[in-house]
């Protein structure tokens, strides 16, 4: 089969991968502009390589000139990867994909319940999705990988090794990895056991993130109406709150500073 093909083929995987990179992050987007937190840390995606698509649908006996049984036995073309902080947040994106009406799902694994021989910890659920092309829409698979920060650390280092090797780890790096994954579900045990000392301070820190970032627009959009000694005085103001660590000192000011912006109509819209 021509490149020339393989790239038209890949097209739509692209596109899917695209589109659910942007719905993703959007959803942890909305959970925090309302102050909520997010179970989804991070989200990345990729397209199979052509050369790995190949070597799979090999693999699985599939007759590579047939390219809808490729696409149907290889249910990877298009990953996405979800990062969660804890382990319990695992099943909280897997219950939002489950209620997306855009997803339809066609199997999942539970590699957290039960982990895989080598050790890789990790939840997959395999979806169909559409994308709209110039030809009208294609209706795709996406294999979907939800795992913790710890788990993933743990399959980039042994996936890296089964390059290497070329999947024949020495019996004795196996021992080692298997071990480290025990020290991967342990770590993610007593991060659990403090996750609310953890979500505590990271809201926390957004909290003040977030003010410290509202009152520098509202002295942004003051400067713009605003006498500009006036602005200079409010600016001095805020550094010498700011200096003090003050929030609740930080969040009166910003609401006095809102109603300045309100009488002067120089509040953005959001
Ligand atoms: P890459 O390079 O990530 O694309 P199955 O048909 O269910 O027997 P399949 O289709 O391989 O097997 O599905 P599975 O087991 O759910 O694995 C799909 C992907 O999960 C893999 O893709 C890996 O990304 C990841 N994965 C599965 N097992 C392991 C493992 O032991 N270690 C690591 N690090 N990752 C794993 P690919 O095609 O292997 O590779």
């Amino acid at each position: 089969m021509e490149i020339q093909l393989w790239r038209k083929i890949l097209d739509p995987y692209n596109q899917a991968v695209d589109e659910l990179v942007v719905k993703f992050n959007h959803i942890k987007k909305e959970f925090r502009d309302e102050r909520l937190y997010s179970p989804i840390e991070e989200v990345s995606g990729r397209v199979k390589r052509i050369y790995s698509i190949l070597e799979k649908a090999q693999r699985k006996g599939v007759d590579l000139n047939d390219i809808n049984m490729i696409e149907a036995k290889v249910e990877d073309i298009a990953g996405i990867r979800i990062i969660c902080q804890f382990e319990e947040d695992i099943n909280k994106v897997v219950d939002i994909i489950r209620n997306r009406a855009d997803l339809e799902i066609k199997q999942e694994k539970d590699y957290i319940t039960e982990s895989k021989k080598s050790g890789y910890r990790s939840y997959h659920v395999i979806a169909y999705y559409t994308v709209e092309t110039i030809n009208g829409p294609k209706k795709l698979e996406v294999e979907i990988q939800i795992r913790t920060l710890a788990m993933n650390f743990w399959s980039t280092i042994e996936h890296s090794l089964q390059y290497k090797y070329k999947g024949n780890i020495p019996p004795e790096v196996k021992e080692r990895l298997l071990s480290a994954a025990q020290a991967v579900g342990y770590l993610d045990n007593e991060m659990a056991a403090v996750r609310e000392e953890i979500m505590d301070a990271q809201n926390s820190n957004r909290a003040k993130t977030l003010l410290v970032s509202d009152i520098l627009t509202n002295i942004e959009n003051l400067y713009s109406v605003a006498n500009q000694r006036e602005v200079k005085k409010i600016q001095d103001e805020f550094y010498k709150i700011f200096s003090t660590g003050n929030q609740e000192l930080l969040a009166r000011f910003n609401q006095q500073l809102d109603m300045l912006a309100e009488n002067h109509k120089a509040q953005t819209y959001q």
